[in-house]
């Protein structure tokens, strides 16, 4: 009788960190929100790391992730509540974008980090009522964790495999004679503002930017992929007019128009 007593009150003397509560595999709900929340922050600061450029945006979308690590430190359960939350509104504004880039995995810079977020947001919404469960009742078995891990690691690095073959299998177009040219740089179109004559318009864009760009013309049909560091080329028919041409991934910093005469 008195070594249940101790062992009990040598449960409730635990620590109460997530990461602590462990299902029979060794490897618990909380520990697995913890490291998809990291996940998800390495997503947005390891890019912008090795760019060495600081986007407002991306810091506002990292800085909740922050705050939920900081915050489980002290308090688990607001914790775990908030990253679980963090992660599904991220997720769902995302989704959008998400759905553009994870399609063109040829864009090694834009489709891993993407990904890794992806997952990472994902999970962590995914663990976040099991975890609480297990910080409520230390003891409970909620096997899972251990398979969900493994099962979102397996699905990033196949990912990474895709998108390296991918990046690899992209060819340049050469532009010819009388295209227009058109040049993709520091998220922007330049020039921004092109002429054509008659009826049918040749159109050569090289994309010096890392990142994806499209050359999209809605009521023209025209939407031509602009993978990384790469040139393209696509012909279109347009009657007499002044048409808006945009980046779909960028369409608030990229437009421009085409006049055609
Ligand atoms: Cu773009």
């Amino acid at each position: 009788m008195s070594e249940t007593v101790t062992s009990l009150s040598e449960t409730e003397s635990r620590p109460r960190l997530p990461g602590n509560h462990d299902d029979q595999a060794g490897f618990g709900w909380g520990r697995l929100q913890l490291l998809a929340a990291i996940g998800a922050l390495a997503s947005f600061l390891v890019p912008m790391l090795i760019q060495l450029s600081f986007e407002p945006f991306l810091l506002s979308m990292a800085a909740p992730f922050v705050v939920g690590l900081l915050v489980m430190l002290r308090w688990p359960r607001v914790g775990v509540i908030w990253l679980g939350v963090v992660s599904l509104a991220e997720l769902l504004f995302s989704a959008p974008f998400l759905a553009e880039t994870l399609t063109h995995p040829e864009s090694i810079a834009d489709f891993i980090p993407l990904l890794v977020f992806t997952v990472s947001t994902l999970v962590a919404t995914i663990a976040a009522i099991p975890a609480l469960r297990q910080l409520r009742a230390p003891a409970t078995s909620l096997g899972g964790a251990r398979a969900t891990a493994i099962l979102a690691g397996v699905v990033i690095v196949a990912g990474a495999v895709v998108s390296v073959f991918a990046a690899a299998r992209i060819e340049g177009v050469p532009a010819r004679e009388g295209d227009i040219r058109v040049i993709t740089e520091d998220i922007e179109f330049r020039p921004a503002a092109i002429r054509a004559e008659g009826t049918t318009i040749a159109v050569h864009v090289t994309n010096r930017d890392s990142t994806r760009h499209t050359f999209t013309i809605d009521e023209l049909g025209v939407d031509l992929n602009l993978p990384p560091n790469s040139t393209q080329r696509v012909t279109f028919k347009a009657a007499p007019g002044t048409y808006r041409f945009f980046c779909r991934p960028h369409e608030s910093d990229m437009q421009g128009d085409l006049v055609v005469r």
